[in-house]
């Protein structure tokens, strides 16, 4: 069996670093790993490790926008209708490691996860192909500072979740940035950075967003006009919980095989599988997408 996690989430949520942090975790404990970069605009030398497989290889952006003159989320788009088109690559590529774990670090256009068919259609191949997968994604942890912020972070995650429907966890990465120790330390805009404020965070309290207005700050009071908009999201939020985080704090090795071993749970990782025929997985389980 093979098995591959997305490293998904926002730009900048700390993906490239994390994948590289479960990559040097995942050798230190004897496990192999392969990385494999899905971000045709990675940067040769932003990576500790270097990609068993580089979608750079099939495609580079930069290629796409010199050459057929498109803008970088064209550009993006391109590539990735270019790299469904061409599976085969993937599929050879992917041929010389069996039994095999991939991390597979994404770009982090928000679009990519919220509505595009690309990752959806790449998912359902490497089912058909025997890979077991699964789903991280990335909220950092500046996204606690402002509620408002942050519970458009959590309809990200919800909208994520459901155009992929894999199995998923969602972590609050750069939990380093946050103190969380003291009552309300000078960082903490809205005292949110006090341990049982975080709590509201990670496990999201819709009531939250229910608070009376004037409590944004000065900068950016609450309008009254989103009253409503704020309740049916408190509301929709309520009756699916479906958002929760694993804070990630990679200066804490501890936190780091938190997080794997959820991971390994959540692709049940190592266990043996049901006797289930191949062509059970093939359209049966996929049919409730289309
Ligand atoms: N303090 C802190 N900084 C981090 C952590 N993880 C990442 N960063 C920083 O956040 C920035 C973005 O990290 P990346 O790992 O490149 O994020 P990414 O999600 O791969 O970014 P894109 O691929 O551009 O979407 C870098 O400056 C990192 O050094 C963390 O755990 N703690
Ligand atoms: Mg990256």
């Amino acid at each position: 069996m093979r098995y591959a996690v997305f490293v998904t989430g926002p730009a900048g949520a700390g993906k490239s670093t994390f994948s590289t942090a479960v990559m040097t975790h995942l050798q230190a404990s004897k496990r192999t790993a392969h990385l494999v970069n899905l971000d045709p605009a990675a940067s040769p030398d932003s990576f500790e490790y270097s990609p068993s497989i580089d979608i750079k290889d099939l495609i580079s952006l930069e290629d796409v926008m010199n050459e057929l003159g498109y803008g970088p989320n064209g550009g993006l788009v391109y590539c990735f209708e270019y790299l469904l088109q061409n599976m085969d690559w993937f599929e050879e590529e992917l041929g010389e490691y069996e039994d095999d774990y991939l991390i597979i670090d994404c770009p982090g256009q928000i679009e990519l996860y919220t509505h595009h068919p690309f990752l959806p259609t790449f998912v359902k191949t490497l089912n058909r192909l025997g890979v077991r997968t699964c789903a991280v994604y990335l909220l950092e942890s500046q996204f606690m500072e402002d509620k408002y912020k942050f519970f458009s972070g959590v309809l990200s995650a919800m909208s994520a979740m459901v155009n992929l429907e894999i199995p998923w966890i969602n972590i609050m990465s750069k939990m380093d940035l946050v103190s969380g120790t003291s009552e309300d330390p000078a960082g903490g805009r809205n005292g949110i950075r006090t341990r049982r404020n975080i709590a509201r965070y990670l496990e999201p309290d819709p009531l939250l967003l229910a608070t009376p207005h004037g409590q944004r700050g000065e900068a950016n009071p609450g309008n009254p006009r989103f009253h409503a908009l704020n309740q049916a999201i408190v509301q929709l939020i309520e009756d699916h919980p479906l958002v929760s985080f694993l804070p990630l704090d990679l200066t804490n090795p501890d936190s780091i095989e938190i997080v794997l071993s959820n991971i390994d749970y959540t692709m049940q990782y190592g266990e043996s599988e049901e006797p289930k025929e191949p062509h059970d997985l093939d359209e049966g389980d996929f049919a409730d997408l289309e």
